[in-house]
């Protein structure tokens, strides 16, 4: 834990038992591209090979079309040796006739391809030996042939943490056993009765290690304290690619771009999505997209549709159903250069991939101390209103929202689709993009010119004076139709503001709008209870209070689970109808 040093291609050590295998195969992925000749070792554990992201992410790093006919663009397996250190125990549990049904993991690489992958048992206790498997394995990578399985057969001597006397679970005589053939022992007498050291040279070797290690230890103790006043400083990078390197410049079109219509200047909010991921990738190489069913199909909303056949099975591609795999990929990618945008069909899936969005993502930024940057974008489709119940139609946002080092954006029309998409494809923090599937037909301006919409700029949709409603996504829709009715039918002048953007969030919109009307609904699709509308609110009440007329409401989904009824979720969610009843409450 708490190790990185990406100045030398160490992508970082993982709290996160099995966290790193994904951004491993997603580096690999990114080397595919870059087509440098490196090589990704990913050293995970016996007990990490039972994680699912784990298994997922060789399973994503050994897909065909990596090699086959459909890669003809570029055929070359992903470089990735997945390194299991199989010292046959996790924390305490034994990976050997206890908690796996295999004794040995290397035959699990058997069952991810029709070759087998490329898989070796070796004697981790014989430097030589790991050596030589390591370099077999890198040159079968380096021909394009990988992935590659490496079971390194090996020991632990001392307990999981200091606080584990190992009594309870193992024996003295088994560690014994295993110190007799120690592996830094077992090399030094190699070397001495091959003559390629003797005891002097072995004697100075040993010195400049023991030097060494004791510079090191000087260094980390002397170094200096942090500031107290940079505890966030590095949680997000202010850097964009703003210009694009030469190189990556060079876009090859492997046919026609999609044809998108534009109707008297307008366009859907999925064609709008659609224009800026084609204007994003003809503009920059390093943009590359994937997701389930995004290739041929063009997603499960045809937000997509068109790419591949514009860009190619290299730079557009399905994947396998493993959101995790998806996104933790992406972060891999992203470590080394390349600038992914991935799909996850509904946001709900979100939570299959959370590891990897909330503790991989969103933190090595922070965690490097800002070593690295992750430039990646996660699209995710929120179902709401459309009867799919309640696992495909949740408004999650605020479960992100509360995780730092995310940016999150929720654009309600097709012009802000566009705008923030290109954002958020420049930006290097990782952004979770939500669309609404209820908007994908809405029409709306989209100009032709090139336009960016910064993050953090709070939208006034509608000018008002008595009263303030903040809302997001398609509750912006409500709000705005509910600042007519409040006009139409009471003469009350509502002022209509779209955050846009979450995470950063413009408070200051919101405070000066409320400071000038007194009175505040906060609206939005999330369940109430926990939800980000409490953020507002509360923020509105301790920085403006003495401008407050009234209370700050909220109206949002009832506290529930959402329904597959239409009857039941046209109950669940909210309306204009419930804005404007909530308003007059408080007018
Ligand atoms: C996802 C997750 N679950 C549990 C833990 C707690 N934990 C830390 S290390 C460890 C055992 C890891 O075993 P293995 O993968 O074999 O690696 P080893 O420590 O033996 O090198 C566990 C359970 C964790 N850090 N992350």
């Amino acid at each position: 834990m708490h190790i990185a040093d990406f100045t030398v291609g160490h992508l970082g050590a993982n709290a996160i038992v099995g966290g790193n295998v994904p951004i491993a195969a997603g580096a690999a992925l990114g080397l595919r591209y870059l087509r440098n000749g490196g090589v990704v070792c990913c050293f995970a554990g016996d007990g990490a090979y039972s994680n699912g992201v784990v298994l997922e992410s060789v399973n994503f790093a050994a897909q065909e079309q990596f090699t086959n006919e459909l890669a003809s663009g570029h055929p070359f397996g992903v470089p990735v040796i997945f390194l299991v250190v199989n010292n046959h125990y996790g924390m305490t549990h034994r990976s050997d006739n206890e908690v796996t049904g295999v004794s040995h993991l290397a035959r699990r690489a058997a069952g991810f391809a029709d070759n087998n992958l490329f898989a070796e048992v070796v004697n981790g206790m014989d430097v030589l030996a790991a050596r030589d498997a390591v370099l077999r394995a890198a040159e079968h990578c380096r021909e394009g042939r990988g992935p590659c399985f490496i079971e390194i057969n090996c020991y632990r001597y001392y307990g999981h943490s200091l606080s584990d006397p190992r009594n309870e679970y193992r024996t003295r005589e088994e560690e014994n056993a295993w110190r007799g053939v120690d592996p830094v022992n077992s090399f030094k007498k190699q070397m001495l009765s091959r003559g390629l050291l003797d005891d002097a040279g072995l004697a100075v070797l040993e010195e400049r290690v023991r030097q060494r290690n004791a510079r090191a230890a000087i260094r980390a103790a002397t170094s200096r304290d942090p500031d107290p006043q940079d505890v966030i400083k590095y949680m997000y990078t202010q850097t964009a690619a703003n210009e694009v390197p030469r190189k990556f410049q060079q876009v090859k079109l492997v046919g026609e771009l999609p044809v998108i219509k534009r109707v008297s200047g307008e366009l859907t909010y999925r064609d709008a999505i659609k224009e800026a991921l084609v204007e994003e990738m003809k503009r920059d190489t390093r943009v590359i997209f994937y997701g389930e069913d995004v290739a041929d199909y063009g997603g499960a909303f045809k937000a997509t549709k068109g790419l591949l056949e514009a860009f190619g099975r290299d730079r557009v591609f399905n994947t396998p159903i493993s959101e995790a795999a998806i996104c933790g990929t992406a972060v891999g990618a992203a470590m080394i250069g390349l600038r992914p945008v991935v799909e996850l069909m509904y946001m709900d899936f979100a939570l299959m991939a959370s590891d990897q969005i909330s503790n991989q993502a969103a933190k090595w930024h922070y965690m490097s101390g800002a070593q690295v940057e992750v430039p990646l974008v996660i699209r995710a489709s929120v179902g709401g209103g459309k009867g799919y119940g309640g696992q495909h139609s949740q408004t999650l946002e605020s479960i992100f929202a509360h995780i730092p080092g995310l940016y999150l954006v929720y654009p309600a029309t097709a012009y802000d689709a566009k705008g923030l998409l290109k954002s958020a494809i420049r930006d290097n923090n990782p952004v979770l993009y939500l669309e609404s599937q209820l908007l994908y037909g809405a029409k709306g301006p989209v100009p032709e010119e090139e336009y960016l919409i910064p993050f953090g700029v709070a939208d006034v949709k509608r000018q008002g004076q008595d009263i303030t409603l903040v809302a997001w996504g398609p509750a912006v829709h409500d709000a705005l139709q509910a600042a007519e009715r409040l006009q139409s039918e009471s003469g009350v002048s509502a002022e209509v503001i779209d955050l846009r953007s979450l995470v950063p969030l413009d408070m200051e919109t919101v405070l000066r709008s409320v400071q000038k009307t007194g009175r505040c609904v906060v609206v939005s699709q999330c369940i109430r209870i926990g939800s980000f509308m409490g953020e507002i609110a509360s923020t509105i009440q301790e920085e403006v209070f003495d401008y407050l007329d009234a209370p700050v409401l909220r109206v949002g989904a009832k506290n529930g689970i959402a329904p597959q009824s239409h009857i039941l979720e046209a109950v669940f969610l909210p309306k204009a109808d419930d804005i404007v009843t909530t308003a007059r409450t408080i007018l």
